[in-house]
């Protein structure tokens, strides 16, 4: 495999110092990158240490190394996996079989560039998101398991700033600068979509969006890493295996509240946990409902010539591409797509090539689901009676289809004042919010948990659950 160079300012594995001029623009833009980790990162915790994980090569065993950084001095890098030994082909669309662009084809160079910008908007953005939960963390190693995402979300800025300054001239470098100047929930510059201008305002609005948005961007990298744009492929491929540790910290999240929330309601003989300072289910249930509705519109209308043009010029696949056992180009086939037709919700067989984003959407929800079933079993287990839904893919929908709808959790087309009667029943509301912001104080003695949040099973890295990893002296 090709080493690291980690003496550069910017580690990285893509031959940076044999491009002076590459190098010059990026350490142009990396001043601006820390200057933007300071003045919108972690707050309050920019001279901390912490026992953090940083890639120091992308082959198994030497992609995550472990020690104490402070995170303005993490190793943001540029790391791509590593070409497949035979040039890899291009698996799907128009372009299927033919070798892999090393570099971008000019036809396409808009529409790639407007991807590559839509995903590298989403990092920093969610940054911005979380960056006072540090105060509030309910145990210290729930603390470092933030920053962790943080700083990764950081680099995966870094992977797609990368592409925009090595294959898009000066345009690149000004999308790269505006990464930096759209800031989430800004009136003027906002990001561009639209689960990463809401607030995350506490805990469980975090393991939630871990959980949920995460998710969101497993399964966009996913089919990003199909791309016949190889460099693009390549970047988003070592960019999924960080993704991984997003989404365990976002299950295990939720999954040891509700462990809390079931052994408080167990122990007291209780539904109103709130009495007892935990965080009752029907709570967890709205959040639920927030969530995963705003990152269901992350996908893009059901039908759409955008997700039809990307397929069959080669830009962006579908989720497991390889593993299916089709045409690959999709011409004549066709997918079922669950619509609004007036104030009804009908299924109707549609192009398949249209249907691209509600086919991903499915992939995205048949997962969201295995993880509600497993929070479903720590519930069973206390023998409590109680299910955690997703709503209704047509439920609070802002994009597409639904958005002109009113749909119910259970999937009625409901009136405006239906909605209105249950809409603080639906999602959370202003007493959620009052009361989440009472139960979010500070853990910060090793070992300890908050209250409405059960210990995890175990540490990271083979640590215990004790172990120092914040240094908060
Ligand atoms: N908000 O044909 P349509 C992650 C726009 S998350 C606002 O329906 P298309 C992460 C759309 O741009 C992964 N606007 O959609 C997670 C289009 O505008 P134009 C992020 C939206 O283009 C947590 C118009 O509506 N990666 O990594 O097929 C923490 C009609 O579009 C929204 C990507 O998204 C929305 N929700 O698909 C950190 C991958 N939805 O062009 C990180 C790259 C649609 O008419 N992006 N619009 O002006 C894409 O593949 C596509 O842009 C989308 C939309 C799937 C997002
Ligand atoms: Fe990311
Ligand atoms: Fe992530």
């Amino acid at each position: 495999m090709t080493g690291v160079d980690y003496l550069e300012r910017i580690p990285n594995n893509v031959n940076l110092r044999d491009n002076r001029r590459l190098l010059r623009a990026l350490e142009d833009w990396q001043p601006k990158f820390l200057q933007w980790w300071l003045d919108l990162g972690p707050e309050g915790f920019q001279a901390t240490r912490a026992y953090l994980r940083t890639a120091v090569s992308v082959d198994k065993d030497g992609w995550a190394q472990f020690d104490y950084v402070k995170m303005p001095d993490y190793r943001w890098g540029i790391f791509l996996a590593e070409p497949e030994p035979d040039r890899r082909l291009i698996g799907f669309g128009d372009h299927r079989g033919q070798p892999a662009w090393p570099e971008v084809p000019g036809e396409h160079r808009g529409v790639l560039r407007r991807l590559i910008v839509t995903q590298g908007d989403t990092e920093p953005a969610s940054v911005e998101q979380q960056r006072h939960l540090g105060r509030t963390c309910p145990s210290v190693y729930d603390l470092r398991n933030l920053f962790q995402v943080n700083v990764e979300e950081g680099r995966h800025l870094w992977a797609m700033v990368y592409l925009l300054h090595a294959y898009f001239g000066r345009d690149g470098r000004e999308e790269a600068e505006a990464l930096l100047q759209r800031h989430s929930g800004d009136t003027d510059k906002p990001r561009i979509l639209g689960a990463f201008n809401e607030p995350t305002p506490d805990w469980l609005s975090f393991f939630m969006f871990s959980f949920f948005t995460d998710r969101d961007g497993k399964y966009q990298l996913a089919s990003l890493q199909e791309s016949g744009f190889d460099p693009l492929a390549r970047t988003c491929r070592f960019m999924l295996t960080e993704e991984a540790h997003h989404m365990f910290v976002g299950e295990t999240g939720v999954g040891r509240i509700v462990q809390r929330t079931s052994e408080l309601m167990r122990q007291g003989k209780t539904d109103e946990v709130r009495k007892e300072g935990g965080i009752d289910l029907p709570t967890i249930q709205r959040h639920i409902n927030l969530h995963y509705s705003v990152s269901l519109d992350l996908f893009g209308s059901e039908i759409s010539t955008n997700a039809a043009n990307y397929y069959t010029t080669g830009l962006k696949g579908r989720f497991e591409e390889t593993k299916k056992d089709d045409d690959h180009r999709l011409k004549e086939a066709t997918y079922p797509v669950t619509l609004l037709e007036g104030d009804r919700i009908v299924t109707r067989e549609m192009p398949a090539l249209n249907a691209l984003n509600e086919r991903l959407r499915d992939d995205y929800i048949a997962d969201c689901q295995r993880g509600v079933d497993r929070w479903n079993q720590i519930i069973k287990k206390q023998g409590i009676d109680f299910e955690l839904k997703l709503p209704h893919r047509g439920f609070h929908r802002a994009i597409g289809s639904f958005a002109e709808a009113r749909v119910s959790p259970d999937g009625r087309v409901i009136g405006e004042a239906e909605w209105n009667a249950n809409r603080e029943e639906w999602l959370p509301g202003e007493r959620d919010r009052a009361y989440l912001t009472s139960l979010m104080l500070p853990v910060s003695k090793l070992g300890r948990f908050a209250n409405w949040i059960a210990a995890p099973a175990r540490g990271i890295n083979g640590k215990p659950v004790d172990f120092e990893y914040v240094r908060l002296d």
